[in-house]
């Protein structure tokens, strides 16, 4: 065979391989545009452990109970912690869980939902944290505030949380609104709904935040968005709500994989592929490398 020393595979398979790694260039290069989902926390609690979180006050006020976890502190506040993600334009995380109140007070921002970055400070260790405390001051990220109940003239809010010395509890203080509805959520005791917060990086300096919860459908752009990057879930529920139960507690990241290396040198592989197999049908030397 011609050239079989120098040459031991057959142009023709050479020239197959090289359609196909051209192919898979493409598809790599197209598969940018899909969104991979990765679930990077996930608990049902049936483990019958509160795996991550912690509570504000003592231990004992936050458990594992009937395969859901339950907050029995009158002025509830409780974290977790999950793996540290940065949003790319086209990049969402979506936080998922089922929550219930064992009663449904008319209390003026009385249940507060934060998607926050730790950002370089501290992170509780520990139960018992508090209401506030300074380890909070420099978090960033946004939340959503509204009344269980249904009359409210503050009604349901979004915004964007300023650090500062003062700002010491995750969800008070000084905060930049961005979105907001003029009523509550209107709440049933012990009815479990479905909640989803999602952040999605629309474009370099757009994230939008939306928000659901028994029908009701909150989605604003932030266009002054100060950090694409999350890694706490907060949520407070003020006294004259009775006992918050969370239950199929899922974050979400949806990623757009970094296919565009990958994708390149298959490209440039075909290419050179192809050039050999050209130079060797008009009986070319192969090129020196
Ligand atoms: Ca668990
Ligand atoms: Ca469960
Ligand atoms: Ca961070």
């Amino acid at each position: 065979m011609k050239n079989s020393f120098l040459f031991p595979i057959h142009p023709k398979t050479l020239f197959n391989l090289g359609q196909f790694l051209a192919a898979g260039a493409f598809c790599m290069a197209a598969g940018q545009l899909q969104a991979a989902p990765t679930t990077i926390y996930s608990d049902d609690f049936s483990d019958g452990n509160r795996d991550g979180w912690y509570n504000s006050s003592a231990s004992a006020g936050l458990m594992v109970s009937g395969g859901q976890m339950v907050c029995t502190d009158p002025q509830a506040q409780f974290l977790l912690y999950f793996p540290d993600t940065t949003l790319a334009v086209g990049e969402s995380l979506t936080i998922s869980f089922d929550m219930s109140l064992a009663s449904v007070g008319d209390k003026s921002l009385g249940l507060r939902l934060g998607v926050l970055d730790s950002n370089g400070g501290g992170k509780v260790s520990a139960d018992g944290f508090g209401i506030t405390n300074a380890i909070f001051e420099d978090y960033l990220g946004d939340r959503v505030v509204t009344n269980a109940g249904s009359s409210d003239s503050s009604g349901t809010r979004i915004s964007q949380r300023n650090t500062g010395t003062s700002n010491t509890s995750p969800l008070g203080g000084d905060w930049t609104e961005f979105g907001s509805r003029g009523a509550g959520i209107g709440l049933t005791a012990n009815v479990s709904y479905p909640v989803t917060i999602s952040l999605s990086r629309m474009e370099s300096s757009i994230l939008e935040v939306s928000f659901s919860m028994n029908g009701v459908l909150l989605s604003n752009e932030n266009t002054s968005p100060t950090n694409f990057d999350f890694d706490t879930f907060v949520l407070y529920k003020d006294a004259l709500n009775g006992d918050v139960a969370l239950d199929n507690f899922t974050v979400v990241y949806n990623s757009i994989p970094e296919a565009g290396d990958a994708g390149l040198l298959m490209g440039v592989i075909a290419l050179s592929i192809l050039f050999v197999r050209r130079r060797y049908l008009k009986g070319s030397a192969l090129p020196v490398l």
